[in-house]
């Protein structure tokens, strides 16, 4: 029985959740909003706004200022010391850049420096490219043409070449800055930067994460000598290495002793991906359950046995971070998109959008909202209208609608029957946002009592992996569905069925 501490880097925020694993209790939890809680740095939504040419970066900076600040709020109601194990989650596909001493940097014990400034000078580039970045189509197009096409990148990593993907990120900066390139010593994931951090030394990249790269043989779980060879020189001596999510990566670095009060005893798990911890964190890490995270991305995932891919290009096949695989779709328009339609219809709070859903007729139409270029469907920004005409009034509920309904379009490939939707995400708190993914999807939807999925999954992994317990068990404490199933109204079914055929006839 133990007290473990799960951390979150999201693209918003960083978020802390502290578990007793005895009382089966969350004891605490602290969030930092990268936007909000720093305003003078100008990132509202967690990234740099106005990217050159589709380029969306982040500053790695402010991701360790929004840890030390929850860790900071996190430490006024905890006692930090008691903390046996601490894992991460972090936004998939983002990358940090390292140049010379970087491995000074992170075992800096001092704690009057704090980690921004220990990290600020050995960062060979600046900002980090995140997921929303799509500025790598000519990238990808060379990574596929040097690996035989992209049914045989999608073959060997699990996803064709993908613009988001580390790799394609990686190439595009070796080429067009080659004299930083040449000064960078490691790249490293969000999750696996934060991990390092955390223990004060170069961490593994795990095989979830580590999936999401477009250089990982998928099959083999370790890096491929093509796919390094086919994106960058030198790419292999500049990653860690990639090991399982069950690796203990050893102790907690003196930084977080002397500043935070954790014990020197406290194990540092490995990190992974927001979507594979989430996986964890929703009780669905054996096959079986679909889930659909409502956040900054919407994303449906589910635990596969062996390994399936997506031949339309658009899924993806990332690792299990408990053994397996699992599968992925990812949407750029998610909680973005639900923003930008409140604010066109003037609703100044989510209950009224929520109360504009539920004004409005189920299934006479639909929109695909596209603020900005999608990546499922790849498509440039713009709104795909279905069925009849929408209204300012119905807008809510149609732009929903649409979201539901290409996420069921676009999961066919996965082909697990959907006879249970779990909901997590900032937009699964909605219920009238959540009545809509029961209804499309014809499924019950059932959401978790804790609703942080990616920070509890963090704090799951470093239980198990760090103090011997048992996934069953601690699924059983903390996995819990929330009382109230949301039951789908199968009346609608094949009105939802035309517009989805709609859909699809107007996408392909
Ligand atoms: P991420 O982990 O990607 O940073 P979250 O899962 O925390 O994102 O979700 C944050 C988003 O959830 C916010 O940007 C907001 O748009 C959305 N959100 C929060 N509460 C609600 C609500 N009640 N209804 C709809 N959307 C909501
Ligand atoms: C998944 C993806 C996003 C990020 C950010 O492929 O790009 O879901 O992990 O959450």
């Amino acid at each position: 029985m133990a007290i473990v501490l799960g951390l979150d880097l999201s693209t918003q925020s960083a978020t802390a959740l502290v578990l007793d694993t005895k009382s089966g209790k969350q004891l605490a939890m602290a969030r930092a909003a990268f936007g909000p809680d720093f305003p003078e740095r100008g990132h509202p939504e967690g990234f740099i706004p106005g990217g050159y040419n589709n380029e969306v970066h982040a500053s790695p900076l402010l991701w360790l200022d929004g840890l030390e600040l929850a860790l900071g709020c996190l430490g006024v109601s905890t006692d930090l010391s008691k903390i046996e194990a601490v894992s991460v989650s972090g936004q998939q596909h983002g990358s940090v850049y390292l140049g010379a001493d970087y491995l000074a940097a992170f075992a800096d014990g001092n704690p009057q420096t704090s980690l921004a400034e220990k990290i600020k000078p050995v960062l060979s580039r600046e900002t980090s490219p995140i997921w929303m970045d799509s500025s790598t189509a000519q990238e990808c197009a060379e990574i596929a043409a040097a690996l035989g096409g992209n049914q045989a990148v999608c073959d060997l990593t699990g996803s064709v070449a993908t613009p988001r993907f580390t790799g394609p990120q990686i190439r595009r900066f070796a080429k067009n800055n080659p004299a930083l390139w040449a000064k960078t010593e490691r790249v490293h994931l969000v999750s696996s930067f934060m991990a390092s951090i955390l223990a004060g030394k170069d961490v593994a990249i795990d095989t979830g994460d580590g999936a999401g790269m477009n250089l990982m043989d998928i099959r083999k779980g370790d890096w491929s000598p093509a796919a390094l060879q086919a994106t960058a020189p030198d790419l292999a001596k500049k990653l860690p290495s990639i090991s399982p999510g069950s690796t203990v990566a050893g102790s907690i670095s003196k930084y977080f002793v002397a500043r935070y009060g954790f014990s020197t005893t406290c194990r540092v798990v490995i990190g992974t991906g927001d979507n594979p911890s989430s996986l964890v964190g929703m009780g669905a890490s054996r096959p079986g359950k679909i889930v659909i995270s409502l956040g900054t991305s919407d994303t449906l995932f589910a635990a596969i046995g062996g390994i399936r891919t997506d031949a339309a290009g658009l899924g993806h096949a990332f690792g299990n971070p408990l053994g397996g695989s699992m599968s992925l779709i990812c949407v750029r328009n998610g909680s973005l998109a639900r923003e930008a339609i409140r604010r066109e219809c003037g609703l100044k709070s989510w209950d009224d959008f929520s109360a504009a859903i539920d004004k409005s007729p189920a299934a006479q139409s639909a929109i695909l909202p596209m603020e900005v270029d999608e990546i499922t469907p790849r498509h440039s920004a713009g709104r795909i209208t279905l069925g009849k005409n929408v209204s300012k009034e119905s807008l809510p509920r149609a732009a929903v609608e649409g979201q539901a309904l290409s996420m069921r379009l676009h999961s066919r490939w996965v082909g697990t029957p959907t006879t249970q939707l779990l909901l997590t995400g900032g937009a699964s708190n909605n219920s009238s946002i959540a009545q809509i993914f029961a209804d499309v999807f014809g499924a019950p939807v059932l959401r978790l009592a804790v609703s942080d999925s990616a920070a509890l999954g963090a704090a799951l992994r470093a239980a198990e992996a760090a103090c011997g317990e048992k996934m069953d068990y601690l699924e059983s404490l903390f996995c819990a569905p929330a009382p109230g199933v949301i039951h789908p109204n199968r009346a609608l079914r094949s009105a939802y069925d035309a517009l989805e055929i709609e859909l699809a006839q107007k996408l392909f």
